[in-house]
């Protein structure tokens, strides 16, 4: 057997900004690891165990004497950082820099030139990792805006490997993305891998450009032409769940009975309405509990017939912006249920909280209309989950038409997420919908959803990063069917 992590032994390493894996303290007081729930991991595990695969990040903390280890039998290489690079690599440019840059500059963004140097070092250290425990001519497949100059700090290291890179979030325009100080150095660095991935052709599109304008390659559709005769590929994959392990579990008796448990404990309302997010700004939760609020204040609702159920996972409770957001949504909340609630009956009924896989399953078969408006958001993983709980083909989705999922979800109800008017008709529309419409939208969106799930998106992925350059080494193979 191998040793985990020893120099060049991985025919596939994935690095990403996390490791798969949470850092937990066992009964006995020693360390251990908890799988982290997450599709990305599900969707890349059968290729990983098909191809000796590797995944590198960082497992959260400070502490500084990791070793490579196995987990359920995935290799992991786990990535250290200091306190000094959690505030300036993590906290500050990703989060607070890129993040909202990305993400329409709902919030504003942060330019910090120690920022920069942070993330320029702590990249540079992931991309020495791969290069260490890459096998010849493998493949890397590097994930999202935390890391977007490994491509090309790894190429130069290792010009024989095949680089992959996804990018999970948005992809803004021009406009936008001209305000940073290192765009250059961003669309460069990005520019080492052969194949880069984003939810949506439209940010495939504005990549190509900002490469054309920016960096001044020349570029014909999806592909740019390097002076050095490499060629760089740029198109969507839109990133997907596994369908059938929700769909399993939504079916799972315990998941059905907790699901009574749910209506009966918010009064069994006619209708419960529901929002899953990360407390982030980019997910709207403020606008949409300002919408429902006014449709139960106006009379349009009764609390009687319908009540919201706000689930909101704590997220980077370290950033000032994500703080000031939580005391807003709370404050609202309060004035909401202060003004309009009953004793033992409020409007809202709000979670800051995060919940084991069975629970959001159970809060998906409890809900009848799902309420999804990001005011920006790459993919939205939350509308297809509940999509793929819905086997009954009943309830309903409210969706806004700025989240990645709108493109493949169309027959849910699309909402501008600034439009508090149209929001409230939207909810109401949502509210009053007969079985056979509710049917006819869910059976199409199911078929969507179940199609194009999860490993159909790595597969896609991985094969589209195979035939790029077709004649260079090992290629990755596609995990079997299950
Ligand atoms: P996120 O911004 O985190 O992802 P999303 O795609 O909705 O957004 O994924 C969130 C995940 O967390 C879902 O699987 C959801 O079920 C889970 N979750 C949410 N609240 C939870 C809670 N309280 N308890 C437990 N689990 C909870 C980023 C991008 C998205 C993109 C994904 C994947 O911002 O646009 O879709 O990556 O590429």
């Amino acid at each position: 057997m191998t040793v985990v992590g020893a120099p060049g032994s991985a025919d596939l390493v994935i690095v990403a900004n996390r490791l798969p894996v949470d850092r937990v303290e066992e009964p006995d007081g020693s360390a251990g690891w908890r799988r982290s729930p997450g599709g990305l991991v599900s969707a890349l595990e059968p290729v990983m165990r098909e191809n000796d695969g590797i995944w590198i990040g960082w497992p959260g903390g400070t502490e500084q004497d990791l070793q490579p280890f196995q987990d359920d039998g995935l290799d992991l290489v786990p990535m250290t950082m200091t306190a000094e690079e959690i505030s300036d690599f993590y906290e500050g440019f990703s989060n607070a820099t890129l993040w909202p840059l990305y993400h329409d500059v709902v919030a504003k963004p942060e330019f910090h030139r120690k920022w920069w140097d942070a993330y320029v070092s702590v990249n540079r250290r992931f991309a020495e990792r791969a290069a260490e425990v890459a096998a010849e001519h493998s493949t890397v497949w590097v994930h999202d805006y935390q890391l977007q100059l490994v491509p090309a700090m790894l190429r130069e290291l290792r010009p024989d490997l095949r680089i992959g890179f996804y990018l999970h979030i948005p992809f803004p325009p021009n406009e936008l993305f001209s305000q940073l100080p290192w765009r250059r150095q961003l669309l460069e660095g990005l520019l080492g891998a052969d194949l880069v991935g984003f939810q949506l052709s439209g940010a495939a599109q504005n990549f190509i450009r900002l490469v054309r304008r920016r960096v001044g390659h020349k570029t014909h559709r999806d592909l740019v032409y390097l002076p050095d005769g490499r060629m760089v590929r740029a198109a969507a994959f839109p990133i997907s769940i596994d369908a059938t392990a929700y769909e399993d579990l939504a079916r799972s008796p315990e998941v059905t009975e907790r699901a009574k448990e749910i209506r009966e404990a918010v009064g069994n309302p006619r209708r419960i309405f529901l929002g899953v997010d990360r407390l982030d700004y980019t997910k709207g939760i403020y606008a949409r509990l300002r919408a429902f609020g006014e449709l139960i204040a106006e009379g349009s609702l009764d609390v009687e017939d319908a009540v919201f159920v706000q689930v909101a996972t704590p997220s980077r409770e370290q950033v000032e912006q994500y703080r000031i957001l939580r005391d807003d949504i709370e404050r609202l909340v309060g004035r909401i249920n202060g003004d309009l609630g009953k004793i033992g009956q409020p409007v809202i009924h709000y979670l800051h909280s995060s919940y084991p896989r069975e629970e959001m399953a159970a809060f998906f078969r409890a809900a009848d209309v799902m309420v999804v408006t990001p005011l920006r958001d790459g993919m939205n993983l939350v509308a297809k989950e509940y999509v793929a709980c819905r086997f009954e083909d009943d309830g309903a989705l409210v969706l806004s038409e700025f989240a990645g999922a709108a493109e493949e979800l169309r027959q849910a109800w699309l909402v501008n997420p600034y439009d508090i008017n149209g929001m409230k008709a939207a909810l109401r529309e949502a509210y009053d919908a007969d079985g056979r419409d509710l049917a006819r939208r869910m059976r199409a969106m199911r078929k969507t959803v179940t199609q194009h799930d999860v490993s159909a998106w790595a597969r896609s992925f991985l094969h589209e990063l195979s035939s790029v350059r077709p004649s260079h080494g090992k290629t990755v193979r596609p995990a079997k069917r299950s």
